[in-house]
């Protein structure tokens, strides 16, 4: 038992030993018009996605495995505010359960020491100028081992008992998640975006730094000048040039 003291999220909780991807399950569950709020959490998943239909390796035990449906009455071009919230509501329950100070990278990282621990994943139910469900993944690192992940990710991925050295209670983690995230979702819905990127701010990485954004139709190299009030991050290229980022991988050009 969970414990929750939201009132939305979690109001109906899926709970599966094994699946193949809580996306999955909780995209199936909004088209049949479960209530707001509903969650899909799991052991293990063995189709587990990242964008692009890449690969979420989510093996048993180890991680925070779910998937949320919120049903916000915004234009489907302000559905990137929603994958920022959560990054911040999951970097404040990180903060508070274990005292790791994460870092935010846009769109969707969250990063301790420059290793990811936290993946985000929005994806939309909607017509063009309405959404119906807003289906958001969460993979957190809790409690693996470094040996425990595999070629090509054990260079670039760490949990978060990797960094403190001690193994995390993932319901105590999964609770303030929800409460976290709830929190900013009822002053998103009532307040709109603006205190929400206050606080995304104060944890992202990527504002003023040189970066290579890798989008589909190319790369764009240039420093990050912020995001803008729709969540779009803004890149000033070398020549002057200003580029609206509305999704892209982001390496960081150090220093
Ligand atoms: C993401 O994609 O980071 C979004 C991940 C969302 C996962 C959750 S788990 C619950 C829900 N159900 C799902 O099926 N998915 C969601 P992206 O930015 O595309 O990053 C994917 C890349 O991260 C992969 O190509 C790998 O390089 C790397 N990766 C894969 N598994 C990882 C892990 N466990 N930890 C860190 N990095 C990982």
């Amino acid at each position: 038992q969970l414990g929750l003291e939201t009132r939305i999220l979690g109001s109906s909780i899926h709970f599966e030993e094994v699946t193949t991807s809580t996306q999955k399950l909780a995209h199936k569950l909004a088209y049949e018009g479960v209530d707001e709020g509903t969650i899909v959490v799991t052991e293990e998943q063995t189709e587990g996605r990242g964008r692009l239909d890449r690969k979420w390796f989510s093996p048993k035990y180890t991680g925070i495995w779910m998937s949320l449906i919120l049903r916000p009455n915004i234009p489907p071009t302000s559905a990137p505010q929603l994958t920022l919230l959560v990054a911040v509501g999951v970097a404040q329950a990180i903060q508070e359960v274990t005292g790791i100070e994460p870092d935010i990278k846009w769109p969707n990282d969250i990063l301790v020491s420059g290793k990811k621990v936290v993946g985000i994943l929005t994806e939309l139910q909607a017509e063009p100028d309405r959404i119906n469900s807003v289906i958001i993944g969460i993979g957190i690192n809790v409690n693996q081992t470094q040996e425990q992940f595999p070629e090509p990710i054990n260079n670039t991925a760490t949990s978060l008992s990797i960094i403190t050295g001690k193994k995390i209670d993932r319901a105590l983690l999964l609770q303030q998640i929800l409460l976290h995230i709830e929190k900013l979702y009822l002053t998103y819905l009532k307040n709109g975006f603006k205190v929400i990127k206050l606080l995304w701010e104060s944890y992202a990485i990527n504002i003023g730094h040189q970066m290579v954004a890798r989008t589909i139709q190319g790369d764009i190299k240039g420093h990050a000048l912020g995001i803008t009030d729709d969540g779009v991050l803004k890149i000033q290229s070398d020549n002057g040039e200003i580029h609206l980022i509305h999704s892209a991988d982001i390496e960081l050009i150090p220093k």
